[in-house]
């Protein structure tokens, strides 16, 4: 991955029937593929392709299931694009298998929750994020608390960062993400994208998934998650302006362009 410019772009590649913005849309693996396609050519820098929905109230999906949704994909796309791609799971048999179909790097919502997915992430000597949540999918936007959600988040996975160093997995390797939408109200996620920057300063590369998620619905009014692109447009700007590494978008057309403007200002600042 090269950061030389700044900021660079993950593409969603949801194949689900469920997912909260596009489910349904890329379940059948020939459309999931030419998604995947279309965005590495807009522009995506990795490519993060999932089997399981993560939305808020949402169950798990067997291993099983999600291998075989998201496997065909990995290998289709593989020779196909120079992105690496990244596996959405956070369960150690899916990452296995999603590895050796030819993803280099995983995407562990549950920042390794499972101590195996350490070890694998080692041995493999691939990236892996490590986000921040507040309870499971199924009962996280139930009230969450926090006494101070920056202060709480950031201790959290610095913590986890420090474990995933111990694990041999080399520091610019690992990326943390203070997991927007996942157990926090619209003034927890506003108050961890206004103090971005200290995710940023703690050293380790950032991502952040603000991608049409609801406390934008909040914000704007838009209640269809595909009329928030020009709001997540916003938080690209602000987060590709604070020094995040990557943002996780759908819209990688759109926010490609948001992502180059605000890199080449940030680039004119510290020149
Ligand atoms: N958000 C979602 C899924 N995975 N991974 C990271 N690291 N950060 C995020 O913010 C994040 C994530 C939810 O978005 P989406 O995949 O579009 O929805 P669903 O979980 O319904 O498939």
């Amino acid at each position: 991955m090269d950061f030389s410019s700044g900021c660079i772009l993950m593409g969603v590649l949801n194949v689900t029937p469920d997912s909260f913005s596009d489910g349904g849309a890329f379940f059948d693996t020939d459309r999931a593929v030419e998604h995947g396609l279309q965005m590495a050519a807009d522009g995506a820098a990795i490519i993060d392709v999932g089997g399981e929905s993560t939305r808020p109230g949402s169950g798990s999906i067997s291993a099983e299931e999600q291998i075989r949704r998201v496997v065909p994909v990995i290998e289709a796309l593989c020779g196909k694009i120079d992105a690496p791609i990244s596996v959405d799971t956070y369960d150690y048999d899916v990452a296995k298998e999603a590895l050796g179909a030819g993803a280099g790097m995983i995407n562990d919502i549950t920042a390794l929750g499972d101590e195996r997915m350490a070890s694998l992430a080692a041995e493999k000597d691939v990236p892996v994020v490590l986000m921040h949540m507040q309870g499971t999918p199924t009962t996280m936007q139930i009230e969450p608390e926090y006494e101070n959600v920056v202060d709480e988040v950031l201790d959290f996975l610095l913590d986890r960062a420090r474990r995933a160093e111990q694990s041999g997995i080399s520091k610019d390797k690992i990326i943390i993400d203070p997991g927007i939408g996942f157990g926090k109200t619209l003034e927890h996620n506003l108050l961890l994208l206004a103090n971005i920057d200290r995710f940023v300063a703690s050293g380790y590369r950032v991502l952040v998934g603000a991608s049409r998620k609801s406390f934008i619905g909040k914000i704007t009014g838009r209640e269809e998650p595909i009329e928030r692109v020009f709001g997540t447009a916003a938080t690209v700007a602000l987060c590709a302006s604070a020094g995040v590494s990557i943002v996780r978008v759908h819209d990688v057309a759109e926010m490609i362009d948001v992502a180059k403007v605000t890199n080449a200002i940030s680039s004119a600042r510290s020149s």
